[in-house]
């Protein structure tokens, strides 16, 4: 009998730390999307269809499908993606320059408008003045702030974080769940 305890005290302590830990695990899960800067068509390299798609949207003015596109083309790091940027770009597939003001990745943290790669208060107040009108958001924070993943930052983008730093969800939609 005494055994039977003993070993009901263990399994249930090894439970414990079982699911305390991923629940830990889960309440820091947050996850995140490195870009390369250049790479416009985001198919991992930095070549010469990425400088022809990036012609087509600034001179031509056609939208690129995903937002982290914009982060990759917005290579000088001014927060618009211009003409500017495909010389930039133009420059360094020629081997006029070895990097990007921009850097070399970037990595978007869902969730994250400030850059902290913590999903706070701060954030929300960050999504609430935008959509109030008050501020806009640079490429990265728009990114960021797209947790449902539809392409579009507004209410219900801030309702899912809001959830979250309240803990009443542990995961973005727009993250994968393992
Ligand atoms: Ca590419
Ligand atoms: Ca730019
Ligand atoms: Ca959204």
């Amino acid at each position: 009998m005494k055994k039977k305890i003993a070993l009901l005290t263990v399994v249930l302590i090894v439970a414990m730390v079982v699911l305390g830990g991923s629940m830990t695990a889960y309440a820091g899960h947050q996850c995140s999307v490195t870009v390369i800067i250049g790479d416009v068509n985001l198919d991992g390299s930095v070549d010469s269809i990425d400088l022809a798609l990036l012609y087509n949207t600034t001179y031509y003015a056609v939208p690129l499908p995903n937002r982290l596109q914009y982060i990759a083309a917005d290579v000088n790091y001014d927060s618009s993606c211009t003409m500017l940027d495909f010389y930039m770009l133009e420059d360094y597939l020629l081997g006029r320059i070895s990097s990007f003001p921009a850097g070399q990745t970037y990595t978007v943290y869902y969730g994250d408008l400030n850059g902290d790669q913590l999903v706070t208060t701060t954030d929300q107040s960050l999504l609430s003045d935008y959509l109030l009108g008050r501020i806009n958001l640079t490429f990265r924070q728009y990114v960021s702030a797209d947790v449902n993943g539809d392409g579009t930052v507004d209410g219900i983008d801030l309702a899912i974080i809001t959830a979250y730093i309240n803990g009443q969800i542990q995961h973005f939609p727009v993250c994968p769940q393992s």
